[in-house]
């Protein structure tokens, strides 16, 4: 096992690897911002390491300033978290590079699964469902018609080294597409540094339903499970659950089957996301997420099993400890993130100093938050200050367990969409689990 890691991440993530670490007797060195300068979660480090200003570019996302970090540290491993340098090929290939450790998948891996038409191809190999579209990039704007005329519209146009939803553009008949391809390629050569784009049948009111996998340096791959993460605002997910409430057990199977073989097709290890949309009763492979995600905690109340540790043990060579058969799933989980936004804004990001923190407790509750009174949230980052989530037996009991949670929870100070929470869990549709992808929207348009 690792003496000694880097964490290359900040707020919630760090503390959460923090945490596994301390369990592992694992020393741990941060490395912080200026903007996140004397927050208390730096202090639950055995060392903390100021990497440059506020802007990611020039502190988290800064390959040089980490490495310096982890070189001074004299550290065995980084972990990368999520977001920033997580699915960065060239990162992790520079620390191992350097004799470091990169806590993630090989950097041929990452490259592959990163290349969203590559691991496509992927699943078109290991006879894994993907919606109807391009074999491939497309080359020309006739190729591009073919492609919708053989599909039928509407179609949407995604970007290969995209992801997460962006630069995503819908396209309903032929000038729309051509105009949008244009778009769309400009877009991703901004967005991405790389302009190639790919083109699939739209799902109009898909689920959007992702298998944790879990992968040792020998080939051996399970799944834990599945998220449903149809609760999303502008490609932001604000709620997910597990088991989903629209997956038959037939589905689940099939779905976790086809995640692990398309994982040992790439030669998988690490934590990962295989995602899929559901419609129809049918499910399409879309993408691969190399990384631990924000939602990791909902599988890991489903299982018991703590996927930090899971994670770092991987990364360090030791073997799966647990077949596939061996897996418990346990009652229903929900996680809620607490965003500081205004909801009179637009829930614009609303930073601040947070006077008055007050998180709920109690039977089946557990909350990741680096939040502590005083706290400054910088208005550099993502807006996400806190994760509220619940396990009980049942979905109905787990609902009722998170609708007592947020209205216990206090945030001072700065805005937040608690609110809008409270009213979801409240909202009838939410409650019988009839949701897609629309279903935010559609809630806010209202
Ligand atoms: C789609 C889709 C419908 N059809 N692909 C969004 C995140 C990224 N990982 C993939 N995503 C989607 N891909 C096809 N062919 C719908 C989504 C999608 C979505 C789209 C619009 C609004 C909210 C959404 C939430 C989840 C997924």
């Amino acid at each position: 096992m690792f003496n000694r890691i880097l964490i290359a991440n900040r707020g919630e993530i760090a503390l959460r690897v923090i945490r596994a670490c301390r369990e592992l007797n694992i020393e741990t060195v941060v490395v912080y911002s200026k903007a996140d300068a004397g927050a208390a979660y730096l202090e639950l480090a055995d060392e903390a390491i100021c990497i440059g200003p506020g802007p990611s570019a020039k502190s988290y996302l800064s390959i040089p300033s980490i490495i310096s970090a982890a070189e001074i540290a004299n550290v065995d491993a980084v972990h990368p978290g999520y977001g920033f340098l997580s699915e960065n090929a060239h990162f992790a290939e520079i620390c191992r590079a350097n004799n470091i450790e990169f806590i993630g998948p090989d950097v041929e891996t990452i490259r592959r699964v990163g290349d969203k038409a590559e691991a496509r191809s992927a699943a078109v190999a290991a006879g894994i469902p993907v919606v109807e579209g391009s074999k491939g990039p497309v080359g020309t704007d006739q190729e591009a018609l073919e492609v919708a005329h053989r599909v039928g519209y509407p179609v949407l146009i995604k970007a290969v080294s995209g992801g997460g939803g962006r630069g995503m553009r819908v396209a309903h008949n032929d000038m729309a597409l051509i105009n949008n391809l244009a778009t769309a390629r400009s877009e991703a050569e901004a967005s991405f540094g790389d302009a190639s784009v790919y083109i699939e049948k739209y799902l109009e009111a898909p689920r959007h339903v992702e298998i944790q996998i879990l992968g040792d340096r020998r080939g051996d791959v399970i799944h834990l499970g599945e998220r449903d993460c149809s609760v999303q605002r502008r490609h932001q997910k604000l709620i997910e659950e597990s088991p989903s409430p629209a997956i038959p057990p037939d589905i689940r199977k099939k779905m976790g089957i086809a995640a692990v073989k398309l994982a040992r097709q790439v030669g998988y290890h690490g934590a990962g996301t295989v995602e899929f949309l559901y419609e129809g009763k049918r499910f399409y492979f879309i993408e691969v997420n190399a990384r631990i995600q924000v939602e990791h905690p909902v599988t890991e109340l489903v299982t018991g099993i703590d996927l930090i540790k899971e994670q770092l043990r991987v990364a360090a060579g030791e073997p799966l400890g647990r077949k596939q058969g061996q897996i418990p799933f346990r009652g229903h989980a929900i996680e809620c993130r607490i965003n500081a936004e205004d909801p009179e804004r637009g829930f614009a990001p609303s930073p601040g100093v947070v006077t008055h923190w007050q998180p709920p407790g109690g039977p089946g509750v557990r909350v990741d938050s680096h939040l502590a009174p005083g706290y400054r949230v910088p208005p550099n980052y993502d807006s996400m200050v806190a994760k509220v989530l619940v396990h009980a037996d049942t979905r109905a009991e787990a609902t009722s367990r998170m609708r007592r949670a947020l209205d216990e929870m206090r945030v001072g100070g700065i805005q937040t969409n608690l609110g809008l929470h409270r009213r979801i869990l409240r909202n009838a549709y939410f409650e019988r689990g009839e949701y897609t992808t629309r279903f935010l929207d559609e809630l806010l348009s209202a």
